[in-house]
């Protein structure tokens, strides 16, 4: 598949906010803070400003919607994890996060993984959480081009400590090199010829605030 089209839509704190069209397919990434997820996003929009990327983490503080070939959309997240920001601030973004991750909309959630670093417990309840809440998701993990093949198999064996998948189930990219572009976007393609219709069926939201802490 080729992204033609890409544009920012709108940015939103508040489920009223989030776009009125509630057909449209929603590919969300989340992840720690600084993991890659702007930068993955225009890696594979080919636009190299569309979400804005920093050295420093938490540069996302909103959720921020791009319409994608007038098709779908992709949702960028704020991260989590990051300890530098006053509590307040982290709770807020934290809050953003999980009412869109419960909020009904039609999504796969993209969950962002730095190859180099063992999944941390904030990474571990993401994919408890998305696992018992049956929310479609996929592993990604980033900046592969940071380490060599050897070095790669070695953090992979590392990884598996702490999380169980199969090489075929998750996605390896580098937003410098673009590689794993390709498959990332075939993914998208067969998510969306499969249409993968049926409302996302999740519990209760007081249950979702409680078990997901962030
Ligand atoms: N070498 C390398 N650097 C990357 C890659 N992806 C992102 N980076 C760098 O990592 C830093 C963070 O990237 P972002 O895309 O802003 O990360 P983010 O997950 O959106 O961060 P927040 O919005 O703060 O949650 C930037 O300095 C990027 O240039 C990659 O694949 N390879
Ligand atoms: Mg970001």
């Amino acid at each position: 598949m080729e992204i033609k089209h890409s544009d920012f839509l709108k940015s939103a704190v508040y489920e009223k906010d989030y776009p009125d069209q509630l057909d449209k397919i929603e590919f969300s990434f989340v992840g720690r803070s600084n993991v890659g997820k702007s930068s993955l996003i225009n890696s594979i929009t080919t636009r190299k400003k569309l979400a804005k990327t920093s050295k420093t983490p938490g540069r996302t503080q909103l959720i921020n919607y791009f319409k994608i070939n007038n098709e779908f959309y992709i949702v960028d997240l704020p991260g989590y994890g990051f300890a530098k920001v006053p509590k307040a601030m982290k709770k807020e973004w934290g809050d953003t996060m999980n009412r869109y991750l419960a909020s009904h909309r039609k999504k796969l959630v993209f969950v962002l993984l730095d190859i180099r670093r063992i999944p941390n417990n904030d990474d571990l309840e993401m994919l408890q959480w998305l696992d018992h809440y049956e929310v479609p998701f996929k592993i990604i993990f980033t900046k592969i081009d940071k380490v060599s093949a050897n070095e790669k198999y070695k953090c992979i064996k590392d990884i598996r400590k702490k999380i169980e998948f199969h090489n075929d189930d998750v996605l390896f990219h580098s937003s410098l090199s673009n590689e794993g572009k390709n498959e990332i976007l075939n993914f998208i393609e067969k998510m969306l010829a499969e249409k993968f219709a049926e409302p996302i069926k999740i519990g209760e939201e007081e249950e979702v605030s409680e078990e997901i802490e962030l």
